[in-house]
């Protein structure tokens, strides 16, 4: 209840932040990244979102948290459309269950295109398995409508949901994202490995464009790039980052 009251102050109080992590081709070019929130909590410092997401989620204040969220993001992507390094970026945002199936979702994202200003074609939202099962044809009326305004839709943590195949196939998305725990021992466990390079031939058979996440070595990254993987993420590159540090580690790499 504490944290709760302490949520819904912090979200008055202006004290969340975005830290954004960079995503990179096979030719090590950074192509955009992820927003990831943070809580700049009065007197605990950081706090990360496996401390308040859960928490958000249960209560409802991950929509107006959702909100700031996605309006923040653009505000961002708006900010780099003015600088030549940054301008070609995509922002890949998260998206909760209960912010998606809100009625007013799709509306809400135009509201905060309109708002700032932000090119939807910058724009990826990250959804997941679990919440896209439920209510399938609206789901999929719902991402259409997503596509139609020009917004990317990427499938995270992709492999340790509910996915049925026969499901994805009639999905509008336009990327898988590899979830971490396949690629943790991709170069240890044969089982991780499999897994992962079928994921790839996957978004492939469907046309999809396919993400590794949780990257953490060169040893993985080259192994999965001789399997077909075009797009990474992880602490090889960097660590979700502050925008003016993740500016700088842009400039350094154009
Ligand atoms: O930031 P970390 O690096 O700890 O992220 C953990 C998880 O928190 C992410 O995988 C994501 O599921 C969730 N998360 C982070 N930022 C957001 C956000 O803006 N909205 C939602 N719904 N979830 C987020
Ligand atoms: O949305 P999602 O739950 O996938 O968010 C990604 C999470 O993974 C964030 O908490 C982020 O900080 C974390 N992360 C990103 N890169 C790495 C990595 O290379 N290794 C590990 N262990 N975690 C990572
Ligand atoms: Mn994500
Ligand atoms: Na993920």
């Amino acid at each position: 209840a504490r944290l709760e009251a302490d949520l819904r102050q912090g979200l008055q109080d202006k004290d969340l932040l975005l830290h954004f992590q960079p995503q990179v081709n096979s030719a090590g070019r950074i192509i955009g990244a992820e927003a990831l929130m943070r809580w700049q909590h009065p007197e605990r410092g950081i706090v990360f979102p496996a401390e308040f997401v859960p928490l958000a989620e249960e209560t409802g204040l991950i929509l107006p948290l959702g909100r700031w969220a996605l309006q923040a993001a653009c505000a961002q992507l708006v900010a780099w459309a003015r600088h030549p390094d940054t301008a070609r970026l995509v922002m890949a945002v998260n998206v909760s269950a209960r912010q998606f199936h809100h009625p007013d979702f799709v509306e809400e994202v135009l509201t905060v295109l309109r708002y700032t200003g932000a090119d939807p074609k910058k724009l990826k939202l990250e959804l997941t398995e679990g919440m896209l099962v439920e209510d399938m044809e609206g789901t999929v009326a719902k991402m259409v409508e997503l596509k139609e305004i020009g917004i990317g839709l990427s499938l995270d943590d992709f492999g340790t949901g509910y996915s049925s195949l026969s499901y994805l196939k009639s999905l509008p998305l336009d990327q898988l994202k590899i979830d971490q725990s396949f690629i943790r021992d991709v170069l240890i466990d044969p089982n991780d490995a499999a897994i992962a390079c079928a994921i790839v031939s996957l978004s492939h058979i469907l046309g999809l464009s396919v993400m590794a996440e949780g990257v953490e070595t060169e040893a993985q990254r080259s192994f999965l790039v001789s399997h077909g993987c075009q797009a990474f993420q992880g602490y090889l590159f960097s660590r979700p980052l502050a925008p003016e540090q993740f500016r700088q580690y842009v400039h350094e790499r154009v």
